[in-house]
């Protein structure tokens, strides 16, 4: 096996997004259009002869021919040895998990997380450092900047090998060891969790129903709730991945997990349900008829964290993106603990957590997770809840309820309008910007504009600056409009607009939150132009 250097010619597309590069299929397809990206990696890592590498992704259409290729650029790289999950697979907080217990260098993750996957769907790879994270922005810009000047490219010439079964070989001078993508990740949660309460709260009856998705979490959800905890087979909806998730779009939200919403809002509905999405990242949790906002169980689980045993000794601090909710900000206060506002991306958390100011870390979009490993973490969110629920031995609805009349509501609400022709959502950022001067003291209905500012973020750990990170219109009575561009998508722009208002009125915390907006959507659409601007007459989703 010999290894050989390819001439290639730069992309100048290749800059990562919120959450590496993420493209549709047919782009990755186009020759040498993976290979230049994961050279840049490579060159920008400059891992040392013989380092470790961890490979896998969420099963989607391309992960195993991609993972083919990339298995034989590390093994020409000068890697020692890849982890690679058995059939490709790895869940994001799996692999990160991984990357961690067997200290390697690193990782390469293949995911397009919630986006739709398929030959004509999406495709996603990112790079995660030895700390399991998500590489830090100065990390991207480096591979973008290399993306960029690249020339060649080095492979191995070697056959395709075999990833179904657990298995050890070489490829050229490199191992690769095939692992099972689900064993390490189920023995961390066992750590984290009461599995013994768990077990018991499911066998006294307690019914649940997960949806998979048809994407990565089918098999770690049954390994965990059902063989591990006993649920019945059936608790686990969409369970068998599938390269397409079925012609779904594996996105955890009220609009896009339609077959359990139906479920756990209708007759004989279970008691908790929940979802994940593509690569296991991202969760929603429902009680009976009832949506608890990502926001909220960001605070819930701060609020409840000494319930389980992995946080049994307390938090250190919480971090949570600039646009989720203050929610948990009112419970850090409570606790006396730092809280940090950081912008959208899981990687601005990977500083937070590795200088040990925070233990969770949580985001509007679906996003909850801790210390445990680096990125954010479906599944674990859902036993955090089931622990809770086990402890505190009542529904999920009354645990919220009775948070809202302790800490007051955050009424919360995100607007998306994807799609959207790339000049007319850069027209409706550059008015509001334009807007800036004019904005503060005006007054809107019950709204008073206080300040307004482009988000701008200075790490503390490392002291990197991220400026333009979101519009922010702040109000005199802590209400909040945010206007951010999307960093995950993959046709035109997607806008999205994030509403939050603060209630303490405990009589008034049953409102539907868009009848509790209703007045601040209005200010939103009226700010920006929007409707004018980019001829929607409505959001593409509502969460
Ligand atoms: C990624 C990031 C998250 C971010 C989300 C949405 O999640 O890891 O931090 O909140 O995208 O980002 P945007 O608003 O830019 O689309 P995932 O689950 O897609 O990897």
């Amino acid at each position: 096996m010999s290894i050989r250097t390819i001439p290639t010619q730069a992309f100048s597309d290749q800059k990562p997004g919120t959450s590496g590069l993420r493209k549709k299929v047919t782009v990755f397809q186009k020759p040498h259009y993976l290979e230049n990206f994961v050279q840049s990696i490579f060159d920008t890592i400059a891992a040392p002869q013989g380092a470790t590498l961890v490979v896998g992704g969420d099963g989607r259409y391309y992960n195993r021919s991609a993972i083919q290729t990339i298995l034989k650029m590390a093994a020409a790289n000068g890697f020692g040895r890849v982890l690679v999950g058995r059939g490709g697979i790895l869940s994001t907080p799996a692999a990160s998990c991984v990357i961690r217990k067997y200290e390697t260098y690193g990782g390469i993750i293949l995911s397009a997380s919630h986006n739709p996957g398929g030959p004509d769907g999406d495709f996603g790879i990112k790079y995660n450092g030895e700390n399991g994270g998500p590489a830090t922005e100065t990390v991207t810009e480096a591979i973008y900047a290399r993306s960029k000047e690249i020339s060649a490219y080095k492979i191995l010439a070697a056959a395709d090998v075999s990833l179904d079964e657990l298995a050890e070989f070489s490829l050229g001078s490199m191992r690769v060891e095939v692992i099972d993508p689900v064993a390490d990740y189920a023995e961390l949660m066992e750590s984290l969790f009461d599995f013994p309460a768990i077990r018991a709260l499911l066998a006294g009856g307690f019914r649940l129903k997960f949806d998979a998705m048809h994407a990565v979490t089918g098999p770690y959800a049954r390994d965990i709730l059902v063989d591990r905890l006993g649920a019945p087979a059936d608790s686990v909806m969409n369970a068998v991945p599938l390269e397409d998730f079925g012609n779904g779009h594996p996105d955890p939200n009220l609009t896009y997990a339609h077959d359990l919403v139906e479920i756990v809002y209708g007759a004989d509905a279970p008691d908790f349900g929940a979802a994940s999405d593509g690569d296991g990242d991202r969760n929603m949790i429902l009680g009976q008829r009832f949506f608890v906002t990502p926001s909220d169980s960001l605070a819930l689980l701060a609020a409840n964290a000494t319930l389980a045993p992995g946080y049994k000794g307390g938090i250190a601090g919480i971090a949570r993106s600039m646009p989720t909710s203050a929610a948990a900000d009112r419970v850090a206060a409570a606790l006396g603990l730092p809280c940090f506002e950081t912008p959208t991306g899981w990687k601005f958390f990977g500083n937070l957590m590795d200088a040990g100011k925070v233990t969770l870390c949580g985001e509007e979009s679906f996003g909850t997770g801790s210390n445990h490993v680096r990125e954010k973490d479906g599944l674990w969110a859902v036993l955090f809840w089931l622990n809770i629920v086990a402890a505190r031995k009542q529904s999920v609805e009354s645990i919220v309820r009775e948070h809202w009349a302790k800490y007051g509501r955050n009424f919360y609400s995100r607007y998306d309008y994807e799609a959207l022709p790339t000049e007319a959502a850069n027209g409706v950022m550059t008015h509001l910007r334009d807007s800036f001067a004019t904005l503060p003291g005006q007054v809107f209905g019950n709204y008073t504009v206080a300040t307004c500012d482009d988000f701008s973020y200075t790490d503390p750990v490392d002291g990197s600056v991220s400026t333009k990170q979101g519009i922010r219109i702040l109000f005199a009575d802590g209400s909040r409009i945010i206007y951010r561009l999307s960093g995950t998508g993959t046709e035109g722009a997607t806008l999205r607009v994030y509403l939050e208002a603060y209630e303490a009125d405990v009589a008034r915390h049953g409102l539907d939150a868009q009848e509790a907006l209703k007045e601040l959507i209005a200010i939103a659409l009226q700010l920006s132009e929007l409707k004018g601007r980019t001829g929607r007459e409505q959001p593409t989703v509502i969460t």
